[in-house]
């Protein structure tokens, strides 16, 4: 049986299925690089995060109106169920979107289409939270952010994500000032593929709550007692790591000296149609590869559901 957990690590286009990929193909007239889910699921063999960011965009261009976003949303909803998943707050990546002249209205209101069923549906509260690309300029960031004004009341928070290294946190300092004052919710990717260094940027330029991976925190010893004193959340996603290679196996996974070290780490799914299992096959190969006991991985659920942005009488239903 699988345990009640909040997922604060998903990006929702990371959840397109090769089979809904094919399928949204037809129904808008897409002709993707590839014949069949066959001949797709191969060129899922990544090095690094650039290899599969390249693949994550092209497969977009499937992705045209609402209905898409509702119906890609509440597939994974319904995926999410089926593992325990009791709160999701979910990325997307607008600017993705608004790239290939899909507006962001289609976007939010599509994905709020299935958010808004999903308590009712699957038992799931929701939260959107709005990524900025930070291989894109600053100035898309702040475009985005204005374009995204009438649909405000619908997204909880902000994040960054893509290509990271050479792309620091203070290049977006802006934009988060501006989220700040608007009342939203501040995350972002740091110490993926970046270093140690980016970690505390984003801590202090800014104002960041959670850090999504941090797993190269440990390389400043400074910086992890930091985040250990503050009891800053850090949503790591192992099959991740794997497939991008930021580890080689699953078995030199840190997580348990993560955990001994006293940081607030929950363990998530990222890209879950990308790299090979939703959030409870992350639980479930990390026990494996790193066995860990029944107590280990309820301390494991019970830190997503602190970490997570929920009001307090939801939160302590869930825990
Ligand atoms: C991502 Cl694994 C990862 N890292 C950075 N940005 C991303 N966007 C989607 N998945
Ligand atoms: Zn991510």
């Amino acid at each position: 049986m699988s345990l009640p957990k909040a997922e604060l690590h998903l990006h929702i286009e990371g959840t397109l299925e090769p089979e809904l990929a094919f399928a949204l193909a037809a129904r808008n007239g897409v002709t993707l690089p590839f014949a069949d889910t066959e001949e797709l699921r191969h060129a899922y063999s990544f090095s690094d995060l650039q290899s599969f960011l390249d693949l994550y965009y092209a497969l977009m261009a499937v992705l045209r109106t609402e209905q898409d976003f509702a119906d890609l949303a509440d597939a994974y909803l319904a995926r999410a169920a089926g593992q325990g998943v009791r709160h999701a707050e979910i990325f997307f990546d607008p600017q993705a979107h608004t790239a290939r002249g899909v507006e962001i209205g289609t976007v939010v209101e599509g994905l709020s289409r299935a958010l808004e069923r999903s308590e009712e549906r699957y038992g799931i509260s929701t939260q959107l939270i709005m990524c900025f690309l930070r291989d894109e300029p600053a100035a898309s960031a702040l475009e985005t952010f204005e374009a995204a004004g009438p649909h405000l009341h619908r997204i909880s928070g902000v994040g960054l994500d893509s290509a990271e290294v050479g792309n620091p946190p203070a290049k977006f300092r802006e934009v988060y000032e501006l989220a700040a004052a608007a009342g939203l919710r501040r995350v972002a990717h740091a110490g993926e593929e970046g270093p140690a260094e980016y970690i505390r940027e984003a801590l202090d330029v800014l104002g960041v709550e959670r850090i999504d991976h941090g797993l190269r925190c440990l390389e400043d010893q400074e910086l992890v007692a930091r985040l250990v004193r503050e009891q800053v959340p850090l949503t790591l996603c192992p099959l991740s790591n794997v497939r991008l290679r930021c580890i080689d196996t699953l078995a030199d996974h840190p997580l348990r000296r993560m955990l001994d070290a006293g940081l607030l780490v929950t363990v998530n799914s990222d890209d879950p149609a990308y790299f090979g299992g939703y959030v409870e096959d992350n639980f479930t190969a990390l026990r494996d590869a790193l066995g860990l006991d029944r107590e280990t991985l309820r301390t494991l659920a019970a830190n997503s559901f602190k970490a997570a942005f929920l009001d307090e009488p939801r939160r302590r239903a869930l825990l």
